[in-house]
């Protein structure tokens, strides 16, 4: 064979390895690499991030840590008095709402917003390689493998990534057919901070990089009082190469490979806030430990771990023809008018992918962009919005089978509670519980973090998030976390709210005051916008859903004491949160007011129906209410964002409207999906990611009546389907196969003993469910489905 047929030869192999790669099902796939970081891949194991471009001869591999923040818990927890409460509410009643806006402010805010979340810098390899032909690159969500792939001259060249959860590093392989192996630079940095960059970049062995310094810039917007910080997050970055053939020589911070066929790049990370001053013997002996190891043995415990989580569920909703096709090809497909049913899946799928690997037991929660973020000052800081983003990106994490990882945003909260117990105290005279206001940071800061009222006021980041412990309870049934952790946390939280209502004569209900509706303003009398209010639907709906979670949980777990009777009683005559106005839609304040953003994209009144579980078909005159509020919003040009569009999904969902749902989700691949498939708001922030997939998943299965719901919102071109694994209250696994529209099987198990009433269209039935044992309903569909 001459030099030309074995380089046909080799090109149509590599040809038809990639073909097949592409039909596989579950996996992001491009023709090009990424020359943006939006079209970079993501990889993480929870705390440690990179995104791969995939570049062959100059790559680029954007490196992450979830605790590299600025600062310190040193910040303080309050500002202002309870005369100052005293002050506002006096405000209010005279009816001086800019006044209030502007008070509330000055007296409670001391600081700008919170700090910046800050990339660990990037790591660049430099290939000789010229000439670059059939090139491939993928991101498979089957096994979180990032892969490269091309030939050059004759000679296929691979690079796989992942990062791996059991051993705590991220593994970078480079491989190559071509006898003479590889030359490659590797070196490493971070983008300078401003004034205080501390980074030191050197080689302590010859196959080694290290990157070290201190998160030292202030990142947030700061007032005159703030200045930047010098101190933050000390951080320790390290790059071993393990190489095989040819040799790896270091000078200055740079390692130099020749002639290799093989290396193995393992890189930790390791900070201060996770180990104290150990941080870099932390890494030592980490290196220490995954040097011994194979890469192939790294793979396999890297894959056992990941499809442990991920292979709990599956979905199918056919269509799997278009997975033939590049990604970004299908996303233009479908901004050109197209429809794909497999890439919903595939979303669906890939909101699961980041939360696993940005989410693990022992790690912070998902920040606003999860763990992937290339800046030193990112948009909104990257930080912990609590007025719908973090809670959005937990949507998913209890009915996709996801339990374990939303355990991060529980430490979290429960620090949060800690400092806001303070806040509560010295800020607004509350001695007991704790409250927590819109936004916070890594250290946990409970306090009011505005500029204007209309968005830094609120005070129920707190409430939204006692939600979860509830919800995780109920999806899990695991009762010592309800006594441990959930108990405490929505009693500290429904403490505070008791001592927060105030008497209203006018309407004699307890009403939360002073309000904010999130992010929203109304017109106040003299026809401009003002934010601060007597009163806002949101509010009553959290504080009566926290009290009402807490007396669930207080009957479960036997306690009746002079709490639980203050809750139920301040329950009894709350003001209500759902209330329609002479238009019949649901009012976001508490009397009908001329609303200036009529497409607000947050739709704060509507809580209720999602993630809340009040509104629902039963109380059907605010079933309709909703659907109103909702067209209403979209008349309007609502839901703007990438998130409020996913927070649509969800609500059509639970309103059982298909074509809603459906037609939103078209909206959120055209408008608010980017190459990678990461949400832009824009720009990228990831609860759209994941509001998505509990929005598909609601669409599926619903458990919120004290029944099973199934395919409540099926979409007419989703006509024969499957999907397995997702998990309804009560700790029952759902899976259902349709075909035509008409259910063929549903499969149940459960946990315990217990009993399961399901609803399909207008049928139910009820039935019972032993312990660990699969029912596969056969015998009942008939029932249910004629
Ligand atoms: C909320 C939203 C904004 C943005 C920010 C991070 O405040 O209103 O749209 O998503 O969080």
């Amino acid at each position: 064979m001459d030099k030309n047929s074995l380089l046909l030869v080799v090109v149509l192999f590599f040809a038809t390895a990639n073909a097949q790669n592409s039909q596989s099902k579950e996996r992001l796939w491009y023709k090009e690499p990424a020359t943006k970081w939006m079209e970079a891949l993501p990889v993480g194991n929870g705390r440690l991030g990179a995104m791969i471009f995939g570049q062959p001869i100059n790559e680029r591999i954007q490196l992450n840590e979830d605790s590299m923040w600025p600062g310190g818990p040193d910040w303080g927890d309050s500002k202002g008095t309870p005369e100052d409460l005293v002050y506002i509410r006096q405000l209010l009643k005279e009816g001086q709402y800019h006044k209030a806006d502007e008070e509330i402010v000055t007296r409670f805010s001391n600081k700008g917003v919170v700090r910046s979340h800050q990339t660990m810098g990037d790591l660049y390899i430099d290939f000789s390689t010229k000439k670059v032909a059939n090139y491939y690159r993928e991101l498979d969500i089957e096994t979180a493998v990032a892969t490269t792939s091309y030939n050059s001259e004759g000679y296929n060249y691979t690079q796989e990534v992942f990062a791996s959860a059991p051993h705590n590093v991220l593994i970078i392989r480079y491989t190559t057919t071509n006898p003479k192996g590889m030359d490659a630079t590797l070196r490493m940095n971070r983008p300078k901070d401003e004034g205080f960059n501390t980074v030191q970049v050197s080689s302590p062995a010859p196959n080694q990089i290290q990157m070290k310094g201190m998160v030292t810039q202030n990142g947030g917007r700061l007032n005159s009082e703030a200045k930047p910080l010098d101190y933050g997050v000390k951080f320790d970055t390290r790059l071993v190469v393990k190489n095989n053939g040819g040799i790896v020589v270091s000078k200055d911070g740079i390692l130099e490979l020749k002639n290799v066929n093989e290396a193995v790049l393992l890189l930790v990370g390791s900070t201060s806030f996770y180990h104290g001053n150990n941080y870099e013997s932390y890494n030592e002996q980490l290196l220490g430990q995954v040097q011994e190891l194979s890469y192939n043995e790294m793979l396999s415990a890297h894959v056992a771990d990941y499809q442990s989580l991920y292979k709990r569920v599956t979905l199918d909703l056919g269509g799997n023809e278009f997975n033939k096709i590049p990604t970004d090809e299908r996303l233009k497909k479908i901004k050109d008018g197209g429809t794909d049913k497999a890439l919903s899946a595939l979303l669906f799928q890939y909101g699961r992918y980041l939360l696993i690997s940005s989410s693990r037991p022992g790690t912070n929660p998902a920040n606003l962009q999860g763990i992937w973020n290339e800046h030193i000052r990112a948009p909104w800081n990257a930080d912990y919005h609590l007025n719908v983003n973090l809670q959005m990106n937990y949507w998913p994490a209890e009915v996709t089978n996801l339990s374990e990882c939303h355990s991060p945003l529980f430490d979290y909260t429960d620090r949060l509670i800690n400092r806001g117990r303070i806040t509560a105290k010295d800020q607004y005279g509350i001695h007991r519980g704790a409250v927590i206001h819109h936004t916070s940071d890594i250290w946990a800061p409970a306090w009011m973090h505005a500029e204007r009222a209309y968005w830094g006021a609120w005070i129920h980041g707190g409430g939204w998030l006692a939600q979860h412990y509830w919800e995780h309870y109920s999806y899990t049934n695991d009762i010592d976390f309800l006594k441990n952790r959930a108990w405490p946390a929505m009693k500290a939280l429904a403490e505070f709210y008791l001592d927060w209502l105030i008497y209203d004569q006018d309407s004699k209900t307890w009403v939360s005051s002073p309000e904010t509706s999130p992010e929203n303003s109304y017109m106040a009398p003299d026809g401009t916008p003002a934010a601060v209010s007597h009163g806002a639907a949101m509010g009553h709906q959290i504080i009566g859903e926290v009290f009402n979670n807490t007396l669930k949980a207080a009957s479960i777990l036997k306690i009746n004491d002079d709490f639980v009777q203050e809750v139920k009683s301040k329950l009894k005559k709350i003001h209500p949160g759902v209330v329609l106005g002479p238009d019949g839609r649901i009012l976001e304040w508490t009397k009908p007011v001329e609303e200036p953003e009529k497409g607000h994209r947050h739709m704060s009144q509507l809580y209720a129906l999602h993630p809340g579980i009040s509104i629902t078909q039963k109380t059907s005159a605010h079933f309709e209410a909703a659907k109103k509020t909702i067209d209403y919003r979209l008349q309007h040009g609502g839901a703007g964002t990438g998130w409020s569009r996913a927070w649509m999904i969800n609500f059509n969902a639970r309103l059982q409207d298909a074509v809603a749902a459906q037609t939103n989700i078209q909206k959120f691949l055209e408008i608010s999906t980017a190459d990678n498939l990461f949400d832009m708001h824009p720009p990228f922030q990831i609860d759209g990611n994941f509001g998505f997939t509990a929005g598909v998943a609601e669409m599926l299965m619903q458990s919120h009546e004290g029944f099973i719901r199934l395919l409540p919102a099926l979409p007419e071109s989703w006509d024969s389907g499957e999907v397995t694994g997702l998990k309804a209250r009560g700790n029952i696994q759902v899976s259902i196969k349709w075909k035509e529209h008409t259910i063929e099987r549903i499969e149940l198990v459960s946990k315990e003993d217990t009993k399961a009433t399901l609803v399909y269209k207008d049928r139910k039935k009820t039935i019972s469910l032993s312990s660990n044992e699969t029912i596969i309903l056969n015998q009942y569909l008939k029932e249910l489905t004629k």
